[in-house]
């Protein structure tokens, strides 16, 4: 079992940072919203809370509360935006579920009846 310590020198936290430039469209005090640089749709948006947490794992649940309501809100922009039929949401925990930047996030993709994820 993988427990790896959050580093703070993972690519979200240098965004969260300002380090790196990233396409930002939503910040609050609990939440950074970027575009994905590798979408899967268009449209594909990533909340990524600004508390530092290596994934949910390990995420304090008073961050969870705060951060959810801001998944359904970009959810629903995103949705409205580029006229989806519906909206996947999902997140990834460990290497072996996919994830590959150690910061905790949301992905936000709308989708369209018939059109497939790209790979
Ligand atoms: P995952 O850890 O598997 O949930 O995926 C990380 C996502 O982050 C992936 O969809 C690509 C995206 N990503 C990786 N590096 C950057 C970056 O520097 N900027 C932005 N905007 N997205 C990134």
């Amino acid at each position: 079992m993988t427990t790896t310590a959050y580093d703070e020198n993972n690519i979200f936290a240098k965004i969260l940072r300002g380090e790196i430039p990233s396409h930002r469209v939503y910040e609050d005090e609990n939440a950074l919203v970027i575009m994905d640089a590798m979408p899967q749709a268009p449209g594909h948006t990533l909340v990524i809370p600004k508390a530092p947490s290596r994934n949910l794992l390990d995420a304090d649940p008073a961050v969870l509360s705060k951060v959810i309501p801001i998944v359904q809100k970009i959810a629903n922009a995103v949705q409205e935006a580029f006229e989806a039929d519906g909206v996947f949401v999902c997140q990834f925990n460990e290497p072996a579920a996919g994830q590959t930047v150690f910061h905790l996030h949301f992905h936000v993709i709308p989708r369209h009846d018939g059109i497939p994820l790209k790979p």
